[in-house]
Parts: C-alpha cells; sequence; structure tokens
C-alpha cells in the first residue's frame, strides 16, 4: 500500500516518515515558502517547502501541480499551531499519481457556489466538497444503524428481485423492461417477496434496497429510483410495528447524533431527538385539521403535499396517521372485521412529508383475492404470491421507509436530489 496514514491518524509529535495520500486541494506559492494543501477522505493536510531547504526537483513537481490532481507525499511531521490538526508535513517525496486537468468542472474549495445541476453532472467532483460528503456520510451511519438495530430484534436481512412480473403499488407507476421475449418490469417495492417469506417461515426479516416507481411528476421529495428500507414480521399487528418503527427512528437519530457530531457539524445540522411515542392520529382527524386550516380535500381522498403540510405544521414533529379508508390503501392492507371501510393501515410522517407507510396484512386467501379484484386487478397475475396463502401463512405486518426521506427531513435539506449520488428523475438518467 502507498499510503501510511489518513490525514487525521497523523499528530504533531510523530516522529517517523509518513506517506499521505489525496488531491491538491490549494497551492500557494509565496516566493521563500510553498505550501500544498493536501485533502483526503478524512481532512486536510498542510504540506510546506521551504525554498531554502527544498530540493529544487520537488519544489518544482509542486509549483507545477494543477489543483485537484491526486498525489503521494512522503515526509517528516512538524508541529505546526496555525496548520489543520496541528502540524505540517515537510516533504521528501511528491508522486503525482493522477493529474488534474484545468479548468476544473466546479470548485471544491466551498469558495464558488455551483447549482445543483452542475454540481449532479460532475458528481464525482462534488462529493469531493467536505458538504457532500457529510451527507453521504449520516448516510452510510443511517443504513449501518438500522442494520444494527434490526439484527438485535431478531431481523434476518433478505435480498428479493427487482426484476419481476407484477406490480405491488399500483399499474400506473411501472417501469416496463423487456426480459427476453416477455415484458417485465422493475419493482415497486419488496412487499409481496417479503410477505412470501412469512409463509417462509423466517418471521422477521427486512430489506435495504432499491425501489423503481415510474411517477411523472417532477418535485423536490420524489425520485424514480429510491432506496426503500423494508420489514415484514409475523405475528405481529400494525401497532407492534410502529412501536418499531418509531423505536427505531429514535434509534437512527441518536447514533447519528453519537458517531456523526463531525459532519453534522460541517452540515450546521443541530440535531433534535424524536421523541417516543409519535402521537397517533386517525385519518379522520387528519382530514378535519386539513380541512379547518382551509384545504380543499373530502373524507375518501388521498392527502394531499398541501394538505400533509397542513396537518404537519400542526402536529409540529413526527407523528402517525392510522385507520385509513380501505379503498385508497393497497389490497394488502387489513380492513377492521368492525368496520371494514377502514384498514389497520398507517403512515408515519415528517411535519414535512410522508415517510413510511405500513399495515398489517390479509392473511386470509379469500380475502386478498377478492380485495385483489376490487381493486380492479386481475388475480392471475398475483398466482405466485397467492398461492402462498393458502398454505399456511401467519398475521403479519410490516413497513416500508424511504431513506431518502429519512435523510432529507433529518438534515433539513430541500431536495431529495442532494442526498442520493446518482439521482433518476424525470429528466435524468446520467451520470
Ligand atoms: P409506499 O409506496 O408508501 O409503501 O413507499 C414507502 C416509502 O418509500 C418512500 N418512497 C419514495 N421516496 C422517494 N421517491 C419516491 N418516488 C418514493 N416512493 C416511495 C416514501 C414512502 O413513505 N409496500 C409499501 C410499504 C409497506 O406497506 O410495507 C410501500 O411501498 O418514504
Amino acid at each position: 500500500m502507498i499510503r501510511t496514514h489518513y490525514s487525521t491518524q497523523i499528530t504533531p509529535d510523530m516522529k517517523e516518515s509518513v506517506t499521505i495520500c489525496g488531491w491538491a486541494h490549494e497551492i500557494r506559492d509565496l516566493g521563500g515558502i510553498t505550501f500544498l494543501v493536501v485533502r483526503d477522505r478524512e481532512g486536510l493536510v498542510q504540506v510546506t517547502l521551504f525554498k531554502k531547504t527544498i530540493d529544487k526537483n520537488l519544489l518544482e513537481i509542486v509549483r507545477n501541480l494543477s489543483r485537484e490532481s491526486v498525489v503521494a507525499i512522503t515526509g517528516t511531521i512538524k508541529k505546526e499551531a496555525k496548520a489543520p490538526n496541528g502540524y505540517e508535513v515537510v516533504p521528501t517525496e511528491v508522486k503525482v499519481l493522477g493529474k488534474a486537468d484545468s479548468p476544473l468542472p466546479m470548485d471544491t474549495t466551498g469558495k464558488v457556489d455551483a447549482d445543483l445541476d452542475t454540481r449532479l453532472d460532475v458528481r464525482f467532483m462534488d462529493v469531493r466538497r467536505p458538504y457532500t460528503q457529510a451527507i453521504f456520510r449520516i448516510r452510510h451511519l443511517i443504513l449501518k444503524s438500522i442494520r444494527e438495530y434490526l439484527d438485535n430484534d431478531g431481523f434476518l436481512e433478505i435480498t428479493t428481485p427487482k426484476v419481476v412480473a407484477t406490480a405491488t403499488e399500483g399499474g400506473t407507476a411501472l417501469f416496463p423492461i423487456t426480459y427476453f421475449e416477455r415484458e417485465a418490469f422493475l419493482n415497486q417495492s419488496p412487499q409481496l417477496f417479503k410477505q412470501l417469506m412469512m409463509s417462509g417461515g423466517l418471521d422477521r426479516v427486512f430489506e435495504i434496497g432499491p425501489i423503481f416507481r415510474a411517477e411523472e411528476h417532477d418535485t423536490r421529495k420524489h425520485l424514480n429510483e429510491a432506496t426503500s428500507i423494508d420489514i415484514e414480521a409475523s405475528f405481529l399487528n400494525n401497532e407492534d410495528v410502529m412501536v418499531i418503527l418509531e423505536n427505531l427512528v429514535k434509534y437512527i437519530y441518536m447514533k447519528v447524533q453519537e458517531k456523526g457530531a463531525t459532519y453534522l457539524k460541517t452540515l450546521g445540522v443541530e440535531l433534535k431527538i424524536p421523541e417516543i411515542p409519535f402521537k397517533r392520529i386517525t385519518y379522520s382527524e387528519a382530514i378535519e385539521i386539513a380541512r379547518k386550516n382551509g384545504e380543499k380535500i373530502e373524507w375518501g381522498d388521498d392527502l394531499s403535499t398541501e394538505s400533509e403540510h397542513t396537518i404537519g405544521k400542526t402536529i409540529g414533529e413526527h407523528y402517525f396517521i392510522v385507520d385509513w379508508p380501505s379503498k385508497i390503501k393497497p389490497f394488502y392492507a387489513l380492513p377492521y372485521e368492525d368496520k371494514p371501510e377502514l384498514c389497520r393501515a398507517f403512515d408515519m410522517m415528517h411535519p414535512r412529508m410522508e415517510l413510511s407507510s405500513g399495515a398489517q396484512r390479509v392473511h386470509s386467501y379469500e380475502m386478498l383475492r377478492d380485495r385483489i379484484e376490487a381493486q380492479g386487478l386481475n388475480p392471475d397475475g398475483f398466482e405466485f404470491y397467492l398461492k402462498a396463502f393458502k398454505y399456511g401463512m401467519p398475521p403479519h405486518s410490516g413497513w416500508g421507509v424511504g431513506a431518502e426521506r429519512l435523510l432529507m427531513t433529518m438534515l433539513g435539506i430541500e431536495n431529495i436530489r442532494e442526498v442520493v449520488l446518482f439521482p433518476r428523475d424525470r429528466k435524468r438518467l446520467s451520470p
């Protein structure tokens, strides 16, 4: 390996020679002294070349270096209170490993602002900015803490197919693809497969994976390819999985606060840990709040973005909307026995937007078949799914959370595209 240390692993008192690797962040030539600031994943290192004592060849290499070229610097450590991390490197060797052309397609120092489209076009460059990197560091912490939490709670991580034969979340938002001589689709949700595994006896499963939605609208909270965090659990009802969800959200916030302090600081975010239990309001109460605040919405309508905002403002913290009309929730949501017009579905909301949907599921074969038909779908297309309900399906419940929405609401980020490396939207298919 070329590198001996990341910038943050070096201490001012180190005696041994070190090799750091990174990008030429800044080069300042003051005549008698030349500073090269090298940036690696963890931070900045000041490399100082004193004209009087330094090897002429090294000085030439550094003076001719273009910004953002990749370098390996070997040298000794000198205490320097004014430098990042309190030390500077006096080089004995400078290698240029990857030369950068100039001018650069965007600035990486944070001194010149670039609009989001420009940044997304050269995302590899944008991710070099500490601000952008901090977002993806926190994304990593979120996913890691979810795996930790669910693993501790007895959930098995599974992976289900993304190329499928049927819709799950409504036929309109499907991406058709060619699968040899047949038509297939990109999966909208692992829904049917995670339920199959309840019949399979895995008892508690989770998946973190891509979902594809051919939604036409171009908004700040919709992607055409998103990351869904899904669970499914047997012998639990809707309330049981809501408790898992609110505990998980609190855990994630706590872990990010504990492990992500540096990145939160870079982003200028002060986290407020959500208090549990989250407030529960019924769908009818939600409609009432929206109407009282002037929204034109009828009982039985899905919540518009405006209504979500109005209700969110009134509640002011994470909350659940429960007891939805059976008609507007998918076929797999279980209607209440004593009031079948309502079902055991819930949405988990941040004041700004919906973060998750879930439900106790229908687990009777006959009822499920009827619900599929009632929603205008053809049960024949669901043969592979329905079969599992015929041969011993336990009662079960689950939910799906959008990873990007969780991240953007946590960090107060306005546009969902900021929190995906390579967003897919109505216009963007590359990079
Ligand atoms: P739903 O369709 O509500 O439910 O999706 C669950 C969560 O996934 C996120 N999400 C999206 N995020 C960004 N862009 C999109 N286009 C997008 N679509 C969905 C949201 C949403 O709350 N099968 C059910 C879950 C379940 O019942 O287990 C489902 O997919 O945060």
